[in-house]
């Protein structure tokens, strides 16, 4: 995922590259970059997220000129030296949370210019009246959010003045904003020591902890205002704003993990992130971003896009919920990413673009068709169930939610990237020019900051994927920015030569392939443009015949390796010990139940859709939740078989949302004492159980197909993810996974 190896010496492309000049970038992106050589805003916008779990009621932003401030209470800075210590090396580029000095040249020229949209931008910026000089701080000493006696909105309000402020300066070089902006930093330094209130502290802590670390990143830039008064911002957000976001992405306020949406870990995601940067605390910054990746919450990656339908619509999170908080996930997650891709992550890229796939999705389900119809009637959704409740499909609620998020977001895809990314692109153009949607739920005025030039067109799709789904080939691709169709290409070998299977496709970028002799297929894309012909994606192979996946014989006799004869190299070991004994067909590995395992490799079932798995097993019987096998990466995501689950009964799972929404095949608790043939087999979503060759369940709607699941990190025999059930006591023998679903009579067969 990390598109450059974190540390100083970064190719910088994004801030070393065009007109700018080095000398403007200030002392910390300079070192970076020798090191490095390379309609008017929105008046619709929802209102403010919204305490949990019943929606609050909206904060309506007082009007300008603002209501007589609450009598300010300074305090003596605050002197916690210690915690605003680098504890690493990592060299961050500053600015560099939303925006670079790269960006506010860009910016700064175009305004000159009179260009389009980037004067737009401007105005909108100037209309929301955030910015102007007769503006006054009005600190508070405690900020509640939620529960009696709220007043953050005098916060958030402050908040966007002051970031408002900083770019109107670094846009317009008078320095008298830049002064303005640095009156707002320093009194709110010097007064605010608490933020509480009900659970929407967190929120409070997050949405406007990040936006307030944006604002001090900027100006930190501006000779005029002195180090010990940075020094003292960065101690209130460490101080005041990091430990309610620290304490919330660790508890969750004590409630189930699946309890709070998306949005509240991603505020403070964001919050976390942006307070590393702000504070040069590499150990902020990694604990955001290794949550991003494995957090359990639903904030983190493959969490808040829990179903990627064909064509890589990403269902959100949030879009059985209500349209307002899926824009506000998507404006939140959006500006993680920004601000870790301005220090060299690409988060907007990780898993396959698995964020654009969410925005695709938002997107697409608050806009119209053609004529005029709402998409969200028939876009497609999976069964949704955690905490929660149960989501059956995309809530019209609050539709069509119109936030200023998308031109980051299509701004860094389209014209950053090349990737096509219509349904954002609809919305950035419906919002466009960006205002701060008055709100405080983001800082807006994207057509100004994000606008980019946009890229060529001509380029080549890309991510593109190829699954073996109910025994069809299923492809689903990112398209080119200015593309208007695609071609599909299938090859017998790696590389070519290329057939021809499909052309003129557009719309949804999938396309199903069948009718082929079961053997191995190499798939590309292309795309047509104005350019012509683009070159190939990336080329995705796919087995459409039923094949050995892994094939674990356990015949050894000694050691603690069992080979892979499948010629896939995927060897297990016995970590803490097993017996090689007598088994059903040459040797079986015994484990004691005590602590034996046997491991997989990690990505083991990565890529997989149809899959079989068979193994005989003797099973001493006993306690319940044990596992034959359990392949995941923890309690989050994960697929097991248990000869006796906690009802009684063996039972097949595979669960994505921390165990929430089973997907199961169950049947008799396996005998025990004895050796019985099992399999499972998953074609398209139906699911099969075999014992002793005969099938004794099947399920047709297992839409969870094991590579809807995190890369897996544990992948074992014999022990589950949850470590308070009990390890397996007794033998497996011929151990399999195939690529492909097995037919009744193939699984009879391994059972004879
Ligand atoms: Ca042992
Ligand atoms: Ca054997």
């Amino acid at each position: 995922m990390t598109r450059q190896p974190k540390g100083i010496s970064l190719p910088r492309r994004t801030f070393c590259t065009g007109s700018l000049s080095l000398a403007a970038l200030g002392p910390f992106a300079l070192s970076a970059c020798n090191a490095g050589g390379d309609s008017s805003s929105p008046s619709n916008a929802t209102p403010a997220e919204s305490v949990q779990p019943a929606p609050p009621a909206a904060v309506a932003p007082p009007a300008q000129p603002t209501p007589a401030a609450e009598p300010a209470q300074p305090v003596p800075p605050a002197d916690s030296g210690q915690t605003t210590q680098p504890v690493s090396g990592r060299i961050f580029v500053h600015p560099g949370l939303l925006h670079t000095e790269a960006d506010f040249i860009r910016m700064r020229d175009k305004v000159k210019a009179g260009a389009q949209p980037w004067l737009d931008g401007w105005n909108a910026l100037l209309g929301t009246g955030r910015s102007h000089l007769n503006n006054s701080p009005r600190p508070l000493q405690t900020v509640i959010r939620g529960g009696t006696d709220s007043n953050f909105a005098q916060m958030y309000i402050d908040i966007a003045r002051t970031y408002q402020l900083a770019v109107r300066w670094k846009v317009s070089e008078d320095k008298a904003y830049a002064d303005k902006a640095v009156e707002f930093l320093n009194a709110w330094s010097s007064t605010l020591t608490t933020i509480t209130g009900n659970a929407d502290r967190f929120l409070a802590a997050g949405i406007y902890g990040f936006q307030f670390a944006n604002a001090a990143e900027i100006m930190r830039t501006y000779p005029g205002w002195a180090a010990a008064d940075l020094k003292r911002f960065q101690d209130m957000m460490l101080n005041v704003f990091y430990p309610l976001s620290h304490q919330f992405l660790t508890g969750h306020n004590g409630s189930d993990i699946t309890n709070y949406w998306a949005n509240w870990d991603q505020c403070n995601l964001a919050a976390i992130l942006a307070i590393g940067v702000l504070c040069d605390r590499e150990d902020l910054y990694n604990e955001a971003v290794s949550y991003y990746k494995t957090g359990r919450g639903n904030g983190a990656s493959s969490q808040a896009v829990p179903f990627i339908h064909p064509g890589y619509l990403g269902q959100w999170q949030e879009s059985s919920r209500d349209q307002g908080h899926c824009t506000l996930g998507i404006g939140l997650a959006g500006v993680f990413c920004e601000m870790a891709w301005n220090q060299g992550d690409d988060f907007y890229g990780y898993d396959n673009n698995r964020f654009l796939a969410g925005a695709e999705y938002v997107a697409k389900s608050n806009l119209n068709d053609a004529s005029g119809n709402p998409y969200y009637t028939s876009m497609p959704f999976d069964t949704y169930i955690n905490r929660q409740g149960t989501g059956t499909g995309i809530s019209p609620a609050g539709l069509p939610s119109i936030r200023p998020v998308w031109e980051m977001i299509y701004n860094h895809y389209v014209n950053r990237r090349g990737v096509a990314a219509p349904f954002t692109a609809q919305m950035a153009a419906r919002v466009r020019a960006e205002g701060d949607g008055n709100n405080g739920d983001q800082l807006g005025v994207g057509t100004l900051t994000f606008t980019r030039d946009a890229k060529a067109a001509g380029g080549a799709p890309s991510g593109l994927t190829a699954r073996l789904v109910g025994g069809k080939v299923e492809l689903s691709w990112w398209g080119a920015a200015g593309a208007t169709s695609y071609n599909v290409l299938r090859a017998t070998t790696p590389g070519g030569p290329y057939a021809t299977v499909a052309s003129g496709i557009s719309g949804l970028l999938t396309y199903t392939d069948s009718g082929m002799a079961p053997s191995t297929y190499y798939y590309a894309v292309t795309a047509q443009s104005p350019a012509g012909t683009s070159a190939k994606s990336n080329e995705a192979k796919v087995i459409t015949a039923v094949s050995p996946h892994v094939l674990l014989g356990f015949n050894e006799v000694q050691g603690t390796t069992a080979q892979d004869t499948s010629g896939n190299g995927r060897h297990a070991s016995l970590p803490n010990g097993g017996q090689w004994v007598v088994g059903k067909k040459g040797n079986a590995v015994a484990l004691d139940g005590v602590d034996d395992y046997v491991a997989l490799p990690v990505a083991l079932m990565d890529g997989l859709a149809d899959f079989s798995i068979a193994a005989w097993v003797f099973w001493d019987g006993g306690r319940t939740w044990t596992r034959i096998f359990d392949f995941g990466s923890g309690t989050t995501q994960y697929m097991f078989l248990t000869p006796q689950a906690g009802g009684g009964g063996l039972r097949f799972t595979i669960n994505l949302t921390n165990g929430w929404g089973d997907q199961s095949l169950s049947s008799a608790t396996l005998p025990a004492g004895q050796w019985v043939h099992v399999a499972v087999t998953l074609s398209g979503t139906t699911g099969t159980l075999y014992v002793n060759g005969s099938a004794v369940a099947t399920n047709s709607q297992m839409t969870h197909a094991p590579f809807r699941m995190r890369s897996g990190t544990q992948n074992w025999l014999g022990r589950s993810q949850y470590s308070a059930d009990p390890y397996f006591n007794g033998k497996i023998d011929d151990f399999r996974i195939y690529n492909g679903a097995l037919s009744a009579a193939e699984v009879a067969a391994l059972a004879s």
